[in-house]
């Protein structure tokens, strides 16, 4: 059992993905429920799904239906340098910060940055951007927390963390221009509950870049090369701040391509994570 939004009669809707099909929820019918995210917040969203499915509404077939990013109101934060990999690579891209990266990989405090705001995701299908002042532009496919206004793990969808190596290799002062741009954040399709989700350790993200009908790029790793708990991550998120709208947390990347790999336009990004599908973008 999944949840997410899909586009309906003109205007986005939340569903409960469950055996092939989409099944619409009707928020009117319990009014402490308004949004997707509130759903996601009660104790047991399978059985609050269930109090708010018309059973004479129709279901669709997933492959009939266009997903939305699976978001309300929350920020969007990322995490960054919590695998190996990115470590290696962020210290490869700035030699003169380096050992900054390698102080951040093993400290208590994580790297915590603001990724993107609602209106800002790209929703599923929707086209990424590369900056045009960049000329080192990477996806980079990252395990997503939902996280209830009390930092509860609600949740896991997908995210993708576009990123311009180039910038924040010249200085990481420039991080926020390298990470939050339009069309540089992509959310969804659908969230798994905390309850449905597989053993962590085990989960694979594997990472495909299609250039024409190339695999231009393909890379995997899993959950157990990241160096710290996603409950630390949310912990450290909500020290000291407030998310009264619940917050998403991108969670670092462990999948880097090679140093002389750049993104073109009309890529076709593609993260697929266990238990939750698969968020595909192509690139404008
Ligand atoms: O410090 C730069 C950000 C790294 C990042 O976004 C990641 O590791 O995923
Ligand atoms: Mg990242």
């Amino acid at each position: 059992m999944q949840f997410g939004k899909i586009r309906r009669g003109g205007r986005d809707t939340a569903v409960m993905v469950d055996r092939g099909l989409a099944v619409p929820l009707d928020m009117d019918r319990n009014p402490a429920i308004k949004s997707l995210a509130d759903l996601l917040n009660t104790p047991d969203p399978g059985k609050t799904a269930g109090e708010l499915t018309d059973l004479l509404a129709t279901a669709d077939r997933l492959d009939s239906v266009t997903f939305r990013a699976p978001i309300d109101q929350q920020e969007i934060w990322a995490a960054g340098v919590t695998y190996k990999r990115s470590k290696i690579a962020r210290e490869e891209e700035s030699v003169g910060a380096a050992q900054f990266y390698d102080k951040v990989y093993t400290a208590p405090r994580p790297e915590l940055f603001l990724k993107s705001t609602p209106s800002r995701v790209v929703h599923p299908g929707q086209p990424v951007r590369i900056r045009a002042d960049a000329t080192w532009s990477v996806p980079e496919p990252e395990l997503t927390l939902v996280i209830s206004p009390a930092g509860k793990i609600v949740g896991y969808t997908i995210g993708n963390d576009m990123s311009s190596r180039d910038i924040e290799g010249e200085n990481p002062l420039y991080l926020p221009q390298a990470k939050i741009y339009k069309g540089s954040c992509s959310i969804g399709p659908l969230v798994t509950p905390a309850s449905h989700m597989p053993e962590l350790s085990t989960v694979e993200i594997r990472l495909i870049i299609r250039r024409g009908n190339k695999i231009a790029f393909e890379g995997t790793t899993t959950l157990a090369q990241m160096a710290r708990t996603v409950e630390s991550l949310a912990e450290w998120l909500f020290k000291e701040n407030e998310f009264p709208n619940g917050a998403m947390l991108l969670t670092g990347t462990g999948i880097v391509p090679p140093d002389n790999f750049t993104l073109n336009s009309g890529d076709d990004v593609s993260i697929t994570i266990a238990g939750i599908g698969t968020l595909r973008n192509p690139v404008a």
